[in-house]
């Protein structure tokens, strides 16, 4: 006898709603609970659009479950950064070499509602307005809520895609300590809407990531397919004696627009609801969380924000927490143990899932602050010219995170090498004449192997 094999997903969010159609397509048995409603019943939670910035990492694992197409129909493509100077005109900073190196901006309840149609035609049973509550992990059985009532199931193995505030995790850790730490940034977040042209069409650029860089804070804009932009306002909680806003000094909406009148006037007229917004959408916290371990045996394991939630600077959470469910399928191919499986891809995946948190933590210093300093600007251009002239090593660091998919902490490695590279060359220039090629050359060739990104 063959019996199929068996899990239990904690979360149809999104890592859950793709894991479980990757092991239903390999023919385990998947049951899935989730604590909220059926999005496609209720309407998407908070009825809010929001959306997220969807890169080759996340496509690719898109693509191994044949939910890739679906999505980029609804997408909009991001060329770039569109970065709004407090005086003078936006310009637009290209990701990639062309169109093939671009994101795709994607609406979270649209994308969640794909991923929970393609589990289910893959044969997973989801169950929704079940809230994990409790797990007896010797007579196996997990307890839920929901409909007012307790539910009772029994499982093979746990696994936990229920975010960063995962009740999973702290049921296992209360039964061995998973040497939880979180790092709390300080900053937090506004979200506020640009709402559709009296035309119908978009009020901004649409095919770009729009920035406003203002020092220590920020605003971003990102484009929806019904021709809105989500606003996200990044800044301080509190006063910390630099003088910079904060989100306790600003915070009424008469501050609210006070600030954005003073730092961000070319937005005002574009957010005609400005103090609706501010007053109805609370400030969101920032922060990374590590553990030492992510599995309990072979009873449980943690993927995506419940293992190794980030701050979102680089647009990664999501894209990393699709690649983990990609790797954690290829272990569980690889290995009919389950606890050595799931050591296998936390052995594989911690090291990246650390080095993205570190990537997305430096990317705020790059958003607020460089994308508008001559010598970044500088360091861009010769970066993109280091890889005309040596394509298969010198990638630049935006190009290996979001358009490769080589490790997280490959490209982390790579990318402190060139750094040292591009400063090097770049000391003393305000521009590309007086480089030094052949000293330059000379470090790329002795400094960086060729890669090969995976097939
Ligand atoms: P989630 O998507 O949060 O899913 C967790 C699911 O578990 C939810 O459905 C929740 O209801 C359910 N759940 C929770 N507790 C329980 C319980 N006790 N029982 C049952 N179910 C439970 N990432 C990017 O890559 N690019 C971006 O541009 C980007 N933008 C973002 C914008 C915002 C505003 C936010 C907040 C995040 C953004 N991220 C982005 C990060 C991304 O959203 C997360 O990394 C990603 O959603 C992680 O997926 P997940 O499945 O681990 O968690
Ligand atoms: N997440 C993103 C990038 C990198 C853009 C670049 C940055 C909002 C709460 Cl802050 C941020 C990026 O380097 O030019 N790509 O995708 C998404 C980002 O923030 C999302 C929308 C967000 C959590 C609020």
């Amino acid at each position: 006898m063959n019996a199929a094999r068996q899990a239990t997903i904690i979360g149809a969010g999104l890592a859950g709603a793709l894991m479980a159609t990757l092991l239903a397509q390999r023919g385990w048995r998947v049951e899935v609970f989730e604590r909220r409603g059926d999005p496609r019943v209720h309407g998407f939670a908070g009825g809010r659009s929001i959306n997220l910035a969807l890169a080759e990492r996340g496509l690719h694992a898109l693509r191994a479950a044949d939910a890739d197409g679906a999505v980029l129909r609804q997408a909009v493509m991001m060329r770039g950064r569109m970065v709004h100077p407090l005086e003078g005109e936006p310009q637009l900073q290209r990701y990639g070499r062309d169109d093939s190196e671009v994101i795709w901006s994607v609406s979270r309840g649209e994308l969640n509602i794909t991923l929970i149609d393609a589990a289910e035609a893959a044969g997973a049973v989801l169950h929704f307005d079940r809230r994990l509550d409790s797990v007896d992990f010797d007579a196996r059985v997990a307890t839920y809520r929901g409909d007012l009532a307790e539910h009772r199931h029994p499982f093979h193995t746990l696994i936990g895609c229920d975010g960063a505030g995962s009740t999973l995790r702290g049921l296992m850790d209360a039964r061995r300590a998973l040497g939880e730490r979180t790092e709390w940034l300080g900053h937090g977040y506004k979200e506020l809407e640009i709402p559709p042209a009296a035309d119908g069409g978009f009020r901004i650029e649409p095919n770009a990531l729009h920035i406003w860089p203002r020092g220590r804070y920020m605003c971003i804009a990102l484009p929806n397919d019904e021709r809105t932009f989500t606003v996200t306002l990044f800044m301080a909680l509190h006063a910390d004696g630099s003088g910079d806003p904060d989100f306790d000094s600003v915070a009424t909406a008469a501050d609210a627009r006070a600030l954005f009148a003073r730092d961000f006037a070319d937005t005002l007229p574009l957010i005609p609801a400005l103090e609706h917004d501010f007053e109805a959408n609370p400030v969101g916290t920032l922060g990374t969380l590590y553990l030492d371990r992510w599995h309990l045996g072979g009873d449980a394991v943690l993927i995506g924000d419940a293992a190794h939630a980030m701050v979102p600077f680089h647009g990664q959470g999501m894209n990393c927490a699709f690649e983990d469910c990609v790797a954690l399928a290829q272990a569980l191919d690889a290995d009919a143990n389950l606890s050595t499986a799931y050591a296998t891809f936390e052995a594989g995946r911690k090291p990246d899932a650390t080095a993205i948190q570190r990537m997305a933590l430096d990317n705020y210093i790059e958003m607020r602050d460089l994308v508008d300093d001559p010598d970044f600007l500088l360091q861009r251009q010769l970066e993109l010219a280091l890889q005309a002239r040596h394509p298969q090593r010198f990638i630049p660091h935006y190009a290996m995170v979001t358009f490769m998919r080589i490790p997280y902490s490959l490209a982390l490695a790579r990318s402190e090498v060139q750094r040292g590279i591009l400063e090097a060359a770049t000391r003393g220039h305000a521009s590309l004449d007086g480089i030094d090629w052949a000293a330059a050359d000379t470090a790329v060739l002795a400094l960086l192997e060729p890669l090969e990104d995976a097939a």
